[in-house]
């Protein structure tokens, strides 16, 4: 290790002179020394007991740094600094989640090649965050558009593909065609593109999907183990959508009035209700709509099919829409009493979802009293509450459970009980069964962009019509017929598919993604084969389904990760980051864990079993940081100004963690403030003894709250208790050297530039967080409480916690109200209360 030097711009003799706490005097000397010294360089020991405290790592995007970063970072770090200083090896990595829109965006414009914005961002990122001087192992930095980092994101989609998990389908999409792009769901409202208001329309595509579904009952249970927000599970849960009802089988009514051979199968999670099912509604683009519907329905259902699909799924199941719909002339027959009902078309039900087709119980489902009522079709009651008759009207749906009614053998069973008999009727008649559904979708796993990992891919190709045969070549442009339904897998020894340069990175109009017209880098011939490359590439979501693994050994050139690696340093011990990954990635990332636990390559099936989220921090105003508002704060600006310890220690001091809270200019002059205190405590005679034994309480306490709060994340109590112990310690003329050494190791997770630089100045040798934690005796700390017998006639029926301060009144009311001592009271006035504070309180009843 080197010597810590001075920069130019501060000279020892300036630093000397001037007394005042002046972090611009050392700070960037630190961030340099540590960084130089790779003091935060962390290898596999397996002596040690590991740490491994993760950041959701940031997307470089060109605005650089905002202070929503630092909430989460400076958090992770501290408690880093922490765990090191407690003898643990901490892996605390940082990288960039670099594939992404707006570097295409950005190239799309300017001609900039994204990797070049990417680079320049990325750089600006690293810059900003060094200012911060973080516990940050940088030999470790990942970037998931590093062809190394793509090649094994690749690989894992190869694993997927090999597992079945991966497939092609012509699924519908929000098809935008004056953007040239496929649109997210939330990018479409009420028909529109979100940017600029271009016409969507929902069509079908070939599309690349991941079977997520397949892994959705361990998704779910995996939920229940986590250490996560309740919030959050209970996102997780909700996207998951496990429902357990039935499937029905409704035989359509032929032209003679008798069931046909045609059924509609409804999905329900109220089979006990089916005795109330007054009509039928299929998903616009269920496929019995063509041929059930009747002639003289025709045009009408046509009309409202084409309108329907111009809507994103968000419209059609927004509750506030009013219903709409068509009958399609049809009828079918409900198989318990063999009602006929009318077949309808609605938009309210989705092709997506169960079998895209329902019976509709207006009296008990919201939507269809809604669709009812405007359509005037009947609404009965097959439900009652307890103590309510059959006969009630019915204002509203009443979706609750209750007793079944007006539904033959099912009448006076309770809901749960009802679903059951109906569905063992229904199995032993074959016109339905038990069926479990959920609302997670595969996920569609296709972009049509430029900058993101090639799905390695290939197909088949042949000469198209007029091409010549002979001298075919389609990278000259040559007419070729591509088969799509001969998928081939590129052979893991090709990894990675780089990107190909190309000069022009827009959309094309026609939905064909801009990697087809780099027909060099698309086709080749094997072999006298000639093969075109799959040319969408993957979401954004990808390589951060496994950054976390990389980590571990980002190197590695054999897999993933090196298996001992991953041994050693599996499972991230904590994750910290913003609830706006409530669902997506936290998802995603869960379900490629379990594929790869599947596969053998993690040694256990959840990746994050502790996650915390950082509140926001809010602008000044107490709105949310936004450009348009004008409320954003810079970090560089503020560290100009006040230092990164006053900077970081006042993100801290803000409140809880997981709180949102307003950016407030003058909380930095109170934690800068604080620092010149400390500055100040220590520009006193530093003595060779031991502190005053008056002082034991106060410090020891100190030492143990301040660990106690950091081990638990609590920052801001951990820095108010250093507060309190250096406005003590103030008042005093010299500071003992072990006061002054537990200080600064105190203050090093908090604070590390300033604990550092003391530490030095008392002739130790940083850094300091190798200088251990101090200990504390728990019998050297006087409680400000204590345990308080309460006797009843003679026996102890309660203890109360009584502050020492309190007085004997204060004891005698608090002792007869509490509950214990009122159970021996029993309702009368005690004959005498005795009260010797600090002992006990004695009641005779
Ligand atoms: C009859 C019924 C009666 C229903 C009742 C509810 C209450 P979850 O919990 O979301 O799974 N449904 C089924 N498939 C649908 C689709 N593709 N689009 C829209 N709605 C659909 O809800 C399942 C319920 O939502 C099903 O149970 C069905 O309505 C409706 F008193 O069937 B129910």
């Amino acid at each position: 290790m080197t010597e810590p030097t001075q920069t130019a711009a501060q000279t020892s003799a300036e630093a000397a002179d001037d007394n005042r706490y002046n972090p611009f005097d050392f700070e960037q000397k630190w961030q340099q020394w540590w960084l130089e010294n790779e003091v935060f360089r962390v290898e596999i020991d397996p002596d040690k007991p590991k740490s491994y405290v993760l950041d959701m790592f940031p997307y470089p995007s060109g605005a650089g740094l905002y202070v929503g970063h630092p909430a989460g970072y400076t958090a992770t770090d501290t408690y880093s600094r922490y765990l090191r200083a407690t003898g643990r090896n901490v892996l605390h990595p940082m990288g960039w989640d670099a594939f992404g829109l707006p570097a295409e965006q950005y190239a799309i414009k300017t001609g900039t090649h994204p990797a070049d914005t990417t680079r320049k961002n990325i750089d600006n990122f690293r810059r900003q965050i060094q200012r911060l001087g973080y516990f940050l192992d940088w030999s470790r930095e990942v970037d998931t558009t590093d062809p190394n980092y793509v090649r094994w994101t690749q690989w894992i989609f190869l694993k997927l593909y090999e597992m079945g998990l991966a497939y092609q389908a012509e699924v519908p999409v929000n098809w935008c065609a004056a953007l040239g792009t496929v649109l997210a769901n939330e990018e479409v409202i009420d028909g529109k593109s979100e940017r600029g208001g271009h016409p969507v329309v929902r069509m079908p595509m070939r599309q690349w999907m991941l079977r997520i579904t397949a892994y959705a009952q361990r998704l779910l249970d995996g939920v229940e183990g986590l250490e996560w927000p309740e919030g959050i599970k209970a996102m997780q849960r909700n996207w998951i959508g496990r429902s357990e009802g039935a499937e029905v089988d409704f035989a359509v009514v032929g032209a003679d009035g008798a069931a046909s051979d045609e059924t509609i199968r409804v999905f329900t999670t109220r089979p006990d209700t089916l005795f109330g099912a007054t009509y039928m509604v299929l998903a616009p683009e269920h496929e019995l709509v063509e041929s059930i519907t009747r002639d003289a329905q025709r045009a009408e259902v046509q009309a409202y099919v084409e309108a329907a699909a111009r809507l994103s799924e968000r419209d059609r199941t927004d509750d506030r829409k009013d219903k709409t719909g068509v009958f399609t002339g049809a009828y079918a027959v409900n198989p318990v009493n063999g009602a006929h009902v009318p077949v309808w078309i609605a938009d309210y039900v989705l092709g997506g979802y169960g079998t895209g087709a329902i019976m509709a119980v207006p009296g008990h489902d919201e939507r269809d009293f809604a669709f009812a009522t405007a359509y005037d079709l009947p609404i009965l009651r097959v439900v009652r509450g307890t103590s309510a008759s059959a006969d009630d009207a019915l204002e509203s749906a009443e979706p609750a459970p209750g007793i079944a009614c007006n539904s033959d053998f099912l009448d006076g069973l309770p809901t749960a009980a009802a679903k059951d008999a109906m569905i063992d009727w229904l199995e032993d008649r074959g016109v339905g069964e038990r069926q479990i559904n959920f609302k997670l979708r595969d996920w569609v796993f296709s972009r049509q962009r430029y900058w993101g990992e090639p799905i390695p891919i290939v197909y088949p190709c042949y000469p198209g019509e007029g091409a010549d045969r002979a001298l075919f070549d389609p990278c000259a442009g040559d007419p070729v017929v591509i088969d799509y339904d001969n998928p081939t897998a590129v052979d893991v020894s090709e990894l990675p598919i780089r990107l190909p340069e190309m000069e022009n990175f827009a959309p094309t109009g026609d939905a064909e993604p801009p990697l087809a017209r780099a027909l060099a880098w698309r086709f080749f011939e094997r072999d006298g084969q000639w093969w075109a490359r799959e040319t969408n590439t993957m979401p954004q979501w990808a390589g951060s389904c496994w950054y976390y693994l990389r980590f571990m050994d980002p190197d590695c050139e054999s897999a993933v990760a090196d298996p001992a690696a991953v041994d050693y340093w599996s499972s991230v011990d904590l994750y910290v980051g913003g609830a706006e990954h409530a669902v997506l990635h936290l998802l995603y990332a869960r379900f490629w864990h379990k594929v790869l636990f599947d596969c053998g390559v993690v040694p256990d099936d959840e990746p994050f079993p502790r996650l915390v989220n950082q509140g926001l921090i809010l602008g000044e105003d107490g709105e949310k940081m936004s450009k348009s508002r004008g409320n954003v704060i810079n970090p560089d600006d503020v560290i100009d100004q006040y230092g990164t310890d006053a900077f970081r220690l006042y993100i801290l001091f803000m409140g809880p963690l997981e709180k949102s809270k307003p950016w407030q200019m003058s909380g930095l002059q109170g934690t800068k403030r604080f620092l010149s205190r400390v500055w100040t405590l220590f520009g006193k005679e530093i003595v060779d003894r031991e502190w005053p034994a008056e002082l034991d309480s106060l410090v020891h306490g100190t030492i143990k709250g301040v660990g106690e709060d950091l081990a638990e994340l609590r920052f801001n109590t951990a820095i108010s208790k250093l507060m309190e112990l250096t406005n003590a310690l103030l008042k005093r003329d010299v500071l003992e050297r072990p006061l002054a050494m537990d200080f600064a190791r105190l203050l090093a997770p908090l604070a590390p530039h300033l604990a550092e630089e003391l530490w030095e100045r008392i002739g130790e040798v940083a850094p300091v967080m190798d200088g251990g934690w101090p200990g504390h005796e728990e019998d050297k700390i006087v409680s400000a409480t204590y345990e308080l017998p309460v006797m009843v006639n003679g026996k102890v029926r309660a203890k109360l916690v009584a502050p020492q301060a309190a007085s004997g009144d204060q004891l005698e009311v608090w002792a007869l109200a509490d509950e214990r001592v009122q159970k021996w009271l029993d309702g009368k006035a005690p004959r005498k209360v005795i009260v010797v504070p600090g002992k006990m309180v004695s009641v005779v009843v």
